[in-house]
């Protein structure tokens, strides 16, 4: 049976840690499955558009070499039902998660992978913009 790997994430103002996280989450199995969060998502969760929208953001994750299928995250609350239909082996995320999905252990195994030092999509747009 393959080994299938979920991951999820916004991907926004794509830079080299998505990159990174995507692949060692791919070199953990042999289908890597991500959920793109919505941007209705987003708003909610951090009070702001994406830079990039969800039909952009979707596109960049998709053409990936190390990616095998894309769906949109809709919720934070459906981790369970997204894990179960996707039937995943295992769930992976950046340390910066790290506890926060324990509870899917009994379903998958959860891997919490350290994230790449000094990038991150704020510091981007900050620098960007010149407020940074
Ligand atoms: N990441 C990383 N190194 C960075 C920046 C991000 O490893 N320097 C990882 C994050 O840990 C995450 C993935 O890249 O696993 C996507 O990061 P974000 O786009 O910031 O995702 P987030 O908004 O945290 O959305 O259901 C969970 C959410 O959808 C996660």
């Amino acid at each position: 049976m393959p080994r299938t790997v979920i991951t999820f994430g916004t991907f926004d103002v794509f830079h080299v840690g998505h990159l990174r996280v995507i692949e060692r989450a791919a070199a953990l199995g042999d289908r890597l499955v991500v959920g793109v969060s919505a941007d209705a998502l987003n708003i909610s969760k951090k009070g702001r558009e994406p830079v990039f929208s969800q039909a952009e953001r979707i596109a960049i994750v998709a053409a990936l070499k190390p990616v095998d299928a894309v769906f949109v995250e809709e919720s934070l609350e459906l981790k369970r039902d997204y894990i179960l239909e996707h039937q995943a082996d295992v769930l992976v995320m950046g340390d910066d998660w790290a506890g926060r999905f324990d509870e899917f252990n009994d379903i998958c195994e959860v891997v919490y992978l350290p994230r790449t030092p000094a990038i991150s999509t704020t510091a981007l747009i900050e620098k960007i913009s010149g407020t940074g």
